[in-house]
Parts: structure tokens; C-alpha cells; sequence
């Protein structure tokens, strides 16, 4: 089932999420919505709380070198914390609660991430490249933080006259 994306300025983006509890099929069936949510929007990563469900889980699915994703491919993340951080690097974020826009976001460049899979169970990930970028994007949304807060004042501003243009002209 296709569920709906919610987008900046929606405050519900602010909140911060619940730690799962609950491992059941209720969270499974939820996150193949998530699933089938994301690939029909064209993205490599979704947080719960985009689909208006503040709950620590999110979803990556990061393309193969044809650019292709997979199911197979999918991780499912739930309950993450963050370890032994290390380097920064540079990339150019979007995100699909901010459509239309990207931006350069500062993150670290590797990182090992403890979370659990959706059947509870404990799991550790080695990242580096697009995938620890796109870890750090999602646990952020888990806080209740958007990318477009990591960006220079210059380019901030320069997003809230863009944006704001933009959802009047689409209105
Ligand atoms: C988060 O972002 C991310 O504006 C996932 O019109 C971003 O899937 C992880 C998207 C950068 C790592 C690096 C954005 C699709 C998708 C748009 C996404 C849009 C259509 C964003
Ligand atoms: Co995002």
C-alpha cells in the first residue's frame, strides 16, 4: 500500500521518534509500505516519520553500479545508533520531503552502525560511501532534523526563497 509522504514545513518532521518495540507483523507489513512508498518516489532512503510514523525505523535501498535497486538489496534499520564515526566528507543531499531541492551536507565519512532487523534481532554494519551518508540522513530524521538545517546560511536562505516559490507555483 502506497502511503503518504509528508513535506517541509510540515511540523510533524520535527518530532522525535519512539524506540520499536514491538517486532510484530504490524511493523512488517509497515515497512513493505515503506518499501513499495519509496521506490514508487524514485528514493534511495525513507525514515518512518516521513510517512507521518514517529518510530526509529527506516529503509535504504542504495542503487548497484548500473544504478539498478532491488529488493534484495533493502536494509531495514530499526532502533540505530551510531559508532566510531570517522572523516567527513561532502555530498549533495536530497530528500523526498524536500522535493526538488538539493544541497551540500557535511557527514562523517564511515561509521558502524548497531540497530536491529525486523524481527528484533541485533545486527552490526560496516559503512562507508553513499551508504553511511545515507544512514546519517535517515537517523536524523529519527531526531526530527532535515538536511536543509546542515546547509550554509547562504544556500539556506537561498532554499527558503526557492522552496517557498516553488509550493506557491504548484499550488
Ligand atoms: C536520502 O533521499 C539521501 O527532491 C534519501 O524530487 C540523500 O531518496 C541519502 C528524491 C542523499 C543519501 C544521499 C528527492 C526524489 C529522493 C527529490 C532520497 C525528488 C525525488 C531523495
Ligand atoms: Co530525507
Amino acid at each position: 500500500m502506497l502511503l503518504p509522504i509528508i513535506t517541509y514545513p510540515n511540523k510533524q518532521l520535527k518530532v522525535r521518534s519512539a524506540e520499536v518495540t514491538q517486532f510484530d507483523h504490524l511493523l512488517h507489513r509497515f515497512l513493505d509500505d515503506m518499501f513499495e512508498t519509496m521506490m514508487n518516489s524514485n528514493g534511495i532512503g525513507l525514515a518512518a516519520i516521513q510517512v507521518s510514523n514517529p518510530i526509529r525505523a527506516l529503509i535504504l535501498c542504495i542503487p548497484d553500479e548500473d544504478g539498478n535497486q532491488s529488493k534484495e538489496n533493502v536494509i531495514e534499520i530499526i532502533n540505530p545508533t551510531i559508532h566510531n564515526p570517522q572523516g567527513t566528507v561532502m555530498y549533495q543531499e536530497g530528500c523526498l520531503s524536500v522535493p526538488g531541492f538539493y544541497g551540500d551536507v557535511e557527514r562523517y565519512e564511515t561509521l558502524t552502525l548497531h540497530y536491529q532487523n525486523r524481527h528484533g534481532e541485533k545486527c552490526t554494519l560496516e559503512a562507508s560511501e553513499l551508504l553511511a551518508i545515507a544512514i546519517q540522513h535517515e537517523i536524523d530524521h529519527l531526531d526530527g532534523k532535515l538536511f536543509i538545517e546542515k546547509l550554509s546560511y547562504a544556500r539556506r536562505k537561498k532554499f527558503e526563497k526557492e522552496y517557498k516559490k516553488n509550493m506557491k507555483e504548484k499550488k
